[in-house]
């Protein structure tokens, strides 16, 4: 298993590389450049500074979440086989630089949904939560609430040139439904998996967050028989998952050690979100500490299930609770991601001694 931080960079991060170097056990960044326009290449020379900067630091870049699919490939436009070819071009310039895993996601209009950024927790931390009783009525009053309460960060997946019209977006995707939407990630794969066998970078696709359909759009990243359908199309390790525990343990009927223990039989993990979540009632959750107890999962039947298939991929923790005065990205703070690790490594050590 190999430790690693999500960072949104230099510029837009408030947390200092060198805090990541210190969290035991951590050697990866997991970076992205978020200013290149969904659907362009990225650009080789921002790409090599984003490496050196990691470098320069003494970790590695060797995930990146996310390079993100465009609409214009979900919907099926003609434009689609550009944005094919300006992914194909992104996937080899990481590959040039020393990338294994892309992370991605196939959700239309919206990345994950939140109904509540801020959500009290007894203890006095503060999580994102989901109550589907209070899903905005309209698109544009979700894209304003997810903006304005993000604590003046960028959210990832709620890019405000791309939601600018939402309305517009959403009208693209009136003649696709979920059928339409698998077929148009089936052309999507097949068209970039030659490139990824020949430059050895493995596509790792992130699950739908929640996993139902929102708004009355398609998913299709929702459960183990999506997650079937996706390797079906085709069958390599390079065409693979991201098993993110939070967003696929949001649906109740998800067994996420079951689909850890499937998929990593298979060989198809090549990175995991390791985090936590509590249901409260039919569509409402909320975020936890990574602590089994304090939430819905089991993360030691999860690391259990990556140790005994032999996983030797990529993890990080994902959302942790805001604590301690701190006023980060929702989700995206120091501390409780930190404290995650710290757990996830006992746990880890505990399976491997025990095993040993
Ligand atoms: C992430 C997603 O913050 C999050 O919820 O897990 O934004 C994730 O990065 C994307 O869905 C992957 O493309
Ligand atoms: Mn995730």
């Amino acid at each position: 298993m190999k430790m690693g931080f999500r960072w949104y960079g230099a510029s837009d991060d408030p947390i200092p590389l060198r805090y990541i170097r210190q969290i035991p056990g951590v050697t990866q960044v997991v970076g992205a450049l978020y200013d290149v326009p969904v659907g362009q290449a990225w650009p080789m020379d921002e790409i090599e500074a984003l490496r050196d900067q990691v470098e320069a630091a003494g970790l590695k870049l060797e995930v990146i979440e996310s390079v993100n699919v465009s609409d214009d490939i979900k919907i099926g436009l003609p434009s689609r086989d550009r944005h094919i070819e300006n992914y194909i071009t992104t996937i080899e310039r990481l590959s040039r630089v020393g990338v294994k895993v892309i992370c991605y996601n196939f959700m239309p209009v919206f990345d994950w949904l939140r109904t509540d950024l801020h959500f009290p927790l007894d203890d006095g931390s503060h999580v994102l939560a989901y109550d589907r009783a209070l899903v905005p009525g309209s698109l544009d009053e979700m894209v304003a609430k997810v903006r304005d309460d993000s604590q003046g960060f960028a959210m990832p997946g709620w890019e405000p040139e791309r939601l600018a019209d939402v309305q517009a977006l959403f009208a693209a995707y009136a003649d696709v439904d979920e059928a339409a939407l698998a077929d148009n990630y089936r052309y999507f794969i097949q068209a970039i998996m030659p490139a990824c066998e020949k430059f050895d970078v493995r596509m790792a696709v992130h699950p739908d967050d929640p996993p139902w359909p929102i708004f009355g759009l398609p998913r299709v990243v929702k459960n183990i028989d999506d997650l079937r359908r996706i390797e079906s199309f085709h069958d390599s390790p390079y065409n693979g998952f991201t098993v993110c525990c939070g967003s696929l343990g949001e649906g109740p009927d998800n067994d996420v050690p079951a689909i850890l223990r499937e998929l990593c039989g298979r060989g198809k993990v090549a990175f995991v979100h390791a985090r936590n979540i509590k249901h409260v009632a039919p569509g409402v959750f909320h975020e936890s500490s990574h602590l089994s107890s304090t939430g819905s999962l089991d993360m030691y039947q999860i690391m259990l299930a990556l140790f005994e298939n032999h996983f030797d991929g990529y993890v990080r923790p994902d959302h942790g609770r805001d604590i301690w005065d701190e006023r980060g990205r929702p989700g995206y703070g120091l501390y409780d991601r930190a404290l995650g690790i710290a757990y996830l490594n006992g746990l880890w050590e505990a399976i491997n001694k025990s095993h040993a």
